[in-house]
């Protein structure tokens, strides 16, 4: 699939910082820095049934902005991201519409794109969906079948949790923990003729009227973890540096996904960090399409919100807080935005090679952007309270705020 056009990354004077960020296996936050010139990023993609809501938004901010931290250090960055273009959830809301389910995933994609533009997020170099995978994922659920950390129940996959040593180690829960989080996201732990009630789905043979491809092994369409592995090996190989989504992600996604990798290659870690930003809310529920509670972005987009708007406000709180959207958040934002413009349109101001310096600081600091956010709001104070003499200082902030935050001054 092609992704999104790329807006400009305006070049800063100087280096960034090497990034430290919270990596849920480890428990803490750590630095991590690239082994070579080319970070690699692996950020999972949407599952396209309806449109992009902001909890999606401040999920793929998160992950934009580490980018952005990394380029300013110096790296490369090869970016990939899925489309979850087959799976339950857009299936059932095809059927539920009576849509063709390949013209809504087309449908809501294009709008994500259209979001994500709007939104300056950084496209992927690589942007691949589920059906597009199959090539790449029966090969690997063949291996998985051969070594016996995969088995068949009627004509289903199944991928065995205890072929994988490390299962576990990604999201950091035990067993007891693990199984009723499984059966609320997607898991079918009371399956008879699995081995373990944990273990996921590969490969589904095919159910009537449901879509279906003919391949080594069998008719039917792939399981959703084996999706993004297979994706990921394709595109940045083992070891690749963070997995990213939202915390929603970590199990069984992530744990998941780890455990069908390594068990694949034989080679540890799938990737060197798992990187969950925080879920928003709305109304004191998560954000999510099956309970309803959302606000898109495109719909914000069509009463006229600038979308740079959006985007501080996403950038307003921390990327793993939970945070409850409402209007406030927006507004606060809208009024933040004219201030800003305002501080950078005139010729000087105070100088900004001090406010550059925290940016930087603050975003290399597990992202923190609401201290970015505080640092260019004091300069925008200063510069409307006394000014400044520094020729060219509002061309640098509106410069830094670009290239480090996504916002267009
Ligand atoms: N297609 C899979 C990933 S392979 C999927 O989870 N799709 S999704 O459309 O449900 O979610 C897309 C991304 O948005 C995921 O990273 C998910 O964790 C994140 N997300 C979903 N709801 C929220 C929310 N309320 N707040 C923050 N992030 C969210
Ligand atoms: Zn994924």
């Amino acid at each position: 699939m092609h992704a999104w056009p790329a807006s400009e990354v305006p070049a800063l004077p100087g280096q960034g910082l090497p990034l430290r960020i919270h990596d849920t296996a480890a428990g803490g936050t750590r630095e991590v820095v690239p082994e070579g010139p080319t970070a690699r990023l692996y950020v999972c993609g949407i599952t396209p049934y309806d449109a992009t809501h902001l909890g999606h938004a401040a999920t793929y901010n998160a992950f934009d902005l580490v980018q952005r931290v990394w380029k300013d250090a110096g790296h490369d960055v090869l970016y990939v991201q899925n489309v979850t273009d087959v799976d339950d959830p857009l299936l059932e809301r095809a059927v539920a519409t009576g849509e063709d389910w390949t013209v809504l995933a087309e449908r809501e994609t294009a709008l994500f794109r259209e979001d994500m533009t709007a939104l300056r997020m950084l496209p992927p170099a690589h942007y691949i969906g589920a059906v597009e995978s199959i090539p790449w994922i029966v090969p690997l659920v063949k291996k998985l079948l051969a070594s016996g950390a995969a088995y068949r129940v009627d004509d289903d996959i199944y991928f065995s949790v205890d072929a994988e040593p490390r299962f576990g180690e990604v999201s950091r829960l035990t067993r007891e923990e693990m199984l009723p989080v499984f059966a609320e996201r997607g898991g079918d732990p009371d399956r008879p003729g699995k081995r373990n009630p944990l273990d996921a789905l590969l490969w589904l043979a095919a159910r009537p009227g449901e879509p279906a491809w003919d391949t080594e092994l069998g008719h039917g369409r792939p399981g959703w973890h084996i999706e993004c592995v297979a994706i990921a090996l394709e595109f940045l190989d083992m070891s690749f540096d963070i997995q990213g989504g939202g915390s929603d992600l970590s199990f069984p996604h992530h744990e998941m996904g780890a455990a069908h990798a390594q068990a694949a290659t034989g080679a540890h870690p799938f990737a060197r960090a798992y990187v969950h930003a925080g879920m928003v809310g709305l109304d004191g529920h998560k954000m999510s399409k099956s309970r309803g509670n959302l606000v898109f972005v495109s719909k914000l987009r069509r009463d006229g919100v600038d979308p740079a708007a959006i985007r501080l406000a996403l950038l307003s709180r921390h990327y793993r807080s939970d945070w409850e959207w409402d209007k406030s958040v927006l507004d606060e934002s809208v009024e933040r935005l004219a201030r800003w413009r305002a501080a950078v349109s005139r010729p000087d101001g105070p100088a900004a090679e001090g406010l550059l310096a925290e940016v930087r600081a603050a975003l290399a600091d597990d992202l923190d952007a609401p201290a970015a956010l505080a640092a260019v709001d004091r300069w925008a104070a200063l510069q409307a309270e006394s000014g400044g003499t520094d020729i060219g200082a509002p061309g640098l902030v509106s410069r830094t705020v670009d290239a480090l935050l996504g916002v267009a001054l």
